[in-house]
């Protein structure tokens, strides 16, 4: 099922970081849109599959940002 997410990202300081993260975030499988935004410190992202979220957070860990837990 389609399923959009917003989820935190800590660590992006700059336009580069956002650019950084969307290119990522985009080349994980089952990615529908992804949209970073710096003052929110967040990623919008569809996905065509809700089973893609773990990918998502683990590329966003991997280009060297951070997902905070959402309490
Ligand atoms: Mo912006 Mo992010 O210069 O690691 S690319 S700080």
């Amino acid at each position: 099922k389609q399923q959009h997410l917003t989820i935190p990202v800590s660590g992006m300081t700059c336009a580069s970081c956002v650019r950084s993260v969307e290119r990522v975030v985009g080349k994980v499988d089952g990615v529908r849109e992804v949209a970073v935004n710096l003052a929110t410190e967040s990623a919008d992202v569809t996905l065509f599959d809700r089973k893609a979220g773990p990918a998502v957070v683990a590329a966003i860990e991997k280009a060297g940002y951070g997902v905070p837990l959402q309490t």
